[in-house]
């Protein structure tokens, strides 16, 4: 006798349990997902190539140092920033920040951070060890060109970057 009410009571707890979770979740408003927040095509090189990025010409893909995943993008040593760069156009709209990671081969030359063309930051590469960079930009709303320019060639030292976001 008493095992079944004690079966009983377990019975109404999950029950009760169940009503609560399903009221819980019903009060969640339904299409409104957190803050609507566009993303970088190809943010972190995954596709092998740097489809979705408009580059110059010393600017490859590299599938053996990223910072996560197989691939990173690489600015070769042989560059300039005009031709070591990467640039892709975003929705800042509801972004407090783009953020990358990026790792200097040999020295501490600087990833210069533009957008629309104006220089927004200058972030100094960590020699052979992959530095979490954030650039603010909650100033910004729409669609902006956002671009990242290697200055450690020409002959000097090459970089890589990887895995951009929006914040
Ligand atoms: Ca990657």
């Amino acid at each position: 006798m008493l095992g079944i009410v004690a079966k009983i009571g377990v019975i109404t707890a999950v029950i009760i349990v169940i009503m609560v979770a399903f009221q819980v979740s019903s009060s969640i408003p339904q299409g409104v997902s957190a803050t609507q927040r566009s993303q970088f095509t190809n943010p972190g090189f995954e596709t092998g190539n740097l489809n979705g990025w408009t580059s110059g010409s010393t600017t490859s893909t590299l599938g053996d140092r990223s910072q996560s995943g197989t691939y990173s993008c690489h600015f070769d040593m042989s560059g300039t920033p005009a031709t070591d760069y990467i640039s892709q156009s975003a929705d800042l709209t509801n972004a407090e920040s783009i953020s990358f990671w990026g790792m200097g081969e040999s020295n501490s030359w600087p990833f210069s951070i533009y957008i629309d063309g104006t220089l927004v930051q200058t972030s100094h590469a960590v020699p052979n060890t992959w530095t979490h960079f954030t650039v603010p930009v909650s100033g910004y709303r729409g669609i902006h060109g956002v671009s990242v320019k290697w200055s450690g060639g020409p002959g000097t030292y090459g970089a890589d970057i990887d895995d951009f976001s929006l914040s």
